[in-house]
């Protein structure tokens, strides 16, 4: 089977990614576009249970799902067939990579949902030193409504607490230290956004801060393929039942090595 692999980072992109915890790839899965669009088309007729939209009265639809590589092919295809294991392997400095997780967030033009800011390490059912999500958008999507994350913030040596996107906590009892108001003071931090072109990539640390804002205004969707992978030395997280993404199936006990069909090694250096 021929593979349509994109290119490696290069030594600068390693080095900010390392040193910011999110670099922007330009045109780095633009292969991919017409694929993993067709693959959205095929998900939206038929979503998973895994399911979760947001539309508030009055608001256009902000449709996720998660964990649909097994089961749409275009999405299959673009994890055997990308090379994003590659990519992520020189990103993270890592010998072996697994894919982890796919997840698809289309915000649709006049959504008025604010993803807000939060890292998406305390919410995952995996823990690793190395991590790495790719949210790639399908559309132009300007940086007003792009990604945006916090340089550094996968450094800052904690989690801050998990909320739901309602704005009520993940864990009752949960006194570990709330997200900091970044938006009531954005000069006090490196915010790093970009005007992104359908095939781009953001690739950012699972620690990393982040969020993006809504739709409002916007004249075209916002389709984004998210691929999230991890290095060497990731573990399965027990978060009593509420890990992301719920996968109910797994048999992974906290502190196990995050292996099984579920998690395919994409990438791997023999000794
Ligand atoms: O696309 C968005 O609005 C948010 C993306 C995000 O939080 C993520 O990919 O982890």
């Amino acid at each position: 089977m021929t593979q349509m692999v994109s290119a490696i980072p290069g030594f600068e992109q390693v080095e900010s990614f390392q040193r910011d915890g999110a670099v922007v790839l330009r045109g780095a899965f633009a292969p991919w576009v017409e694929i993993l669009r067709a693959g959205i088309d095929r998900l939206m007729a038929d979503p998973s249970p895994l399911e979760r939209s947001y539309q508030p009265e009055g608001s256009a639809p902000f449709f996720q799902d998660l964990c649909n590589w097994q089961r749409i092919p275009e999405f299959r295809d673009f994890v055997e067939r990308s090379g994003v294991g590659g990519i992520a392997a020189a990103l993270m400095r890592a010998r072996e990579v697994r894919f982890f997780h796919d997840h698809v967030l289309v915000k649709e033009p006049g959504s008025s949902v604010v993803t807000p800011w939060h890292q998406d390490r305390p919410y995952y059912c995996a823990r690793g030193p190395q991590t790495v999500s790719f949210w790639i958008p399908l559309d132009p999507v300007p940086a007003s409504c792009a990604l945006e994350c916090v340089a550094g913030s996968h450094k800052w040596g904690m989690d801050h607490k998990p909320m739901r996107f309602d704005g009520t906590p993940l864990y009752a009892d949960d006194d570990s230290t709330p997200m900091p108001d970044i938006d009531a003071n954005r000069d006090a931090y490196r915010i790093l956004g970009w005007d992104m072109a359908p095939g781009d990539a953001v690739a950012f640390d699972f620690g990393t801060v982040h969020g993006a804002a809504a739709t409002v205004g916007a004249i075209n969707r916002r389709r984004v393929f998210s691929a999230r992978l991890v290095g060497e030395g990731a573990t399965f997280a027990d978060r009593n039942g509420k890990g992301s993404p719920p996968l109910a199936h797994l048999t992974l006990h906290d502190g196990d090595p995050l292996v099984g069909e579920d998690f395919p090694v994409l990438y791997s250096v023999s000794a």
